[in-house]
């Protein structure tokens, strides 16, 4: 949710209107994550010579609701009625942007970020996340004289740093740094946030710090540095050694990449001041909840700057028109990576195994655990649903399953003899982190299954696996869906690892790993088969999902898939339970789905099939290639034959025919089906 986006050229030239376009670029990029308004903030024309704050004329900040490019097209026009001239050149500048996911006051170019101190825009900020103690800060600044303009939580945060700046200099006369500034504007500050701040008095400046909500820098030499390391060293990774750099700050990677590998990941409690082309970061003793810590408890750290693995390529369309249909057509590669390196096999009659270095330090203490709890939220909770059965099987350990949300409503137990795995894509989905907070808390040993490197659930967990999937960009989740079943299987193997009797069913089951990519290839070919289906669908208000055992949890993820980017409702349904409810709903002209390929609940689901054809239901059944006929209760009866593989990998497969569905039908409803409606891809607030 919301995007943060920062562009510092130092020493090097640039136009205004190249500012601009980076700017704009960088925002594209993170659009992805779902918002409703964006804005930026770039330096008037005198500000690039002048360094004394008392004639540096504000900076210029440009809001808007709507789309980035509602954004760009009003700032092309104030910039031409106006003085400001494009081709202004600047050696050196600060640039700010936002994508803003309203949580506190309506979509409205007031509440759009950057949010200010007021007249003069001396501090600005941009923010992702929530300020959950604003209303107190709010009260104390109206007292102190301060107007509010905004509905936001935001707007306390420029403002209590102008109060903070001109308390420390009406007080002590002496010159109070930026990151000062900030260190003691965030000792106030409680809830989740990665904030950027801009100020007229510190021109060319930018500091950035966060706690929670995920924030990273990327750092681009313009001129080889044979001497610079890549670690910091006094506190300084990037001297001030004058020779020209680009710095980008971003919520993610994807807004980086094109400019530069090297990034650094900003940890909770970081305080990252850019200055004169250096970088410092000055971090608070105890960024755990420890709000009121003093300033004297923020001391210098030293950090290295890491290389993305990801590449441009996986950022842009290609051939595709969208980028949802991309993701589903490339997870026969997607798959590919995600089991790189993890699967071993020797010879055809040599035992083979499973290894997952991020976790065979910890595969005894698992497997003794009392209970294994899945934890996620939506797509990723769907995926562990998949791999809860096998995982049961070869494990032996009970497994139950954790919506986060719920999980954190109730209180549930979790005790420390559990194994609490977290499943989630971004790894920053706010409901899934404070459900690991908690787990943490009660002493659970805490698995991250996640695609984000460097991400929150990634660092906070004890153990855990990347799903290695590259990036998703569509809000829907395809591919990270099919690789964390993936995951969680192997997860499976690795645990039961040394079940003498299970050794055949584990070799079966990798082999089918192996062969897993060809499969969904084979499947990918019922793409126009979909769309013709999903022709018929077009005007549908509804959609069912029957499934069971392994594929119930295909019935709730294809249900979810149609619900969110075709904008049709869908419901995912427990076979088992058609018979306490939902039955009442069938009649001749709702379309229901069910799921009936080969495994054990094969001859149940025949069975739901002919109750369901009793009752004259529309149906659409998804069966094992060549059963047709043997599932097909007459000829009006629409069939989606599917490659037949292991039970535990066939939720991989039937998956992905309801995915190129629920893409069609929203192509041919005219839906936005990369950023559906109301929907954030990254979930950063509960
Ligand atoms: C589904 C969505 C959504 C997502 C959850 C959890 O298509 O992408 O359901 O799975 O919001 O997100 P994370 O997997 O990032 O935790
Ligand atoms: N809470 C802030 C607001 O409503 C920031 C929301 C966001 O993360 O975009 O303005």
């Amino acid at each position: 949710m919301c995007g943060i986006f920062a562009y510092l050229n130092y020493n090097v030239d640039r136009e205004r209107r190249y500012i601009l376009q980076v700017l704009f670029n960088g925002l594209r990029r993170l659009e992805y994550r779902g918002y409703d308004s964006a804005g930026i903030a770039i330096d008037d024309s005198s500000a690039k010579c002048n360094s004394n704050s008392n004639s540096t004329p504000p900076p210029l900040v440009f809001r808007q609701e709507g789309n980035i490019e509602s954004l760009v097209k009003s700032v092309y026009k104030e910039v031409e009625e106006t003085e400001v001239n494009l081709e202004d050149r600047f050696g050196t500048h600060a640039g700010i942007a936002h994508t803003r996911w309203a949580t506190h006051g309506e979509p409205a170019p007031r509440n759009s970020h950057p949010q200010t101190s007021g007249p003069g825009n001396e501090f600005l900020v941009v923010h992702n996340g929530v300020i959950t103690n604003y209303e107190v800060l709010k009260e104390t600044l109206l007292r102190h004289g301060y107007t509010f303009e905004s509905e936001t939580d935001t707007e306390v945060i420029p403002k209590l740093a102008k109060f903070v700046y001109d308390k420390a200099n009406e007080a002590a006369g002496e010159v109070v740094t930026f990151s000062q500034v900030v260190l003691e504007v965030m000792r106030h500050l409680e809830g989740a946030y990665a904030l950027i701040f801009k100020s007229l008095h510190y021109p060319n400046e930018l500091i950035a710090c966060k706690r929670g909500s995920p924030l990273l820098l990327g750092v681009k030499e313009l001129t080889e540095n044979k001497d610079s390391s890549s670690a910091f060293e006094d506190n300084k990774f990037l001297s001030k050694d004058g020779k020209p750099k680009e710095l980008f700050l971003s919520s993610d990677a994807n807004a980086v990449v094109e400019h530069t590998k090297k990034v650094l990941v900003i940890e909770d409690g970081e305080v990252v001041h850019l200055k004169d082309g250096g970088v410092s970061i000055l971090k608070f003793e105890n960024d755990k909840g420890e709000h009121r810590a003093s300033l004297s408890r923020a001391f210098s750290v030293r950090r290295a700057l890491s290389v993305l693995e990801m590449e441009v390529e996986q950022i842009n369309k290609g051939h595709y028109e969208h980028y949802m249909q991309k993701e589903i057509h490339e997870q026969p590669e997607s798959l590919t990576t995600t089991m790189r390196g993890r699967l071993i096999r020797r010879g055809s009659n040599i035992s083979k195994s499973v290894l997952l270095g991020g976790l065979k330090d910890h595969l005894k203490t698992i497997r003794r655990s009392r209970r294994i709890v899945f934890i996620g939220c939506g797509t990723s909770y769907n995926a562990a649903l998949a791999a809860r059965p096998i995982l049961e099987e070869l494990s032996g350990v009970p497994v139950t399953m954790e919506i986060a949300s719920d999980l954190l409503d109730r209180e549930g137990p979790i005790y420390r003899e559990d194994t609490a795995i977290f499943v989630s894509q971004s790894g920053e989905t706010a409901d899934t982190l404070l459900a690991l907070q908690y787990a943490l808390d009660n002493g659970a040993l805490c698995v991250g299954i996640t695609n984000t490197v460097g991400s929150a659930i990634a660092r906070n967990t004890h153990c855990g696996v990347h799903i290695n999937a590259g990036a998703e960009i569509g809000v829907a989740s395809t591919k990270a869906y099919t690789s964390q079943i993936v995951v969680m299987v192997m997860l499976a193997l690795a645990i039961g690892g040394d079940t003498i009797s299970y050794q055949a069913r584990r070799e079966a089951i990798i082999d089918g790993l192996f062969d897993l990519p060809n499969k969904v290839r084979e499947v990918l070919k019922l793409d126009q088969e979909m769309k013709d289906l999903a022709k018929q669908l077009i005007a549908e208000q509804s959609l069912l999902v029957f499934g069971r055992g392994y594929n119930y949890a295909t019935a709730l993820e294809g249900a979810l898939k149609v619900k969110e980017v075709a904008l049709m409702h869908s419901e995912g349904i427990l076979a088992g339970e058609m018979k306490h409810g939902p039955l009442a709903l069938v009649d001749e002209n709702l379309p229901i789905v069910v799921v009936a390929t080969r495994d054990a609940c094969f001859s149940k689901q025949q069975s739901v099939i002919q109750q369901l054809h009793a009752r004259k239901g529309r149906l659409i059944v998804m069966c094992s290639k060549g059963d047709a006929s043997s599932v097909r209760p007459n000829e009006n009866c629409r069939v989606i034959e599917v490659p037949q593989v292991e039970d535990c990998l066939q939720p991989v497969i039937n998956v992905v025919p309801l995915q190129l569905l629920a893409y069609h039908l929203t192509v041919l409803r005219g839906y936005n089906v990369d950023q559906p409606r109301n929907l954030a891809k990254s979930v950063t607030t509960q």
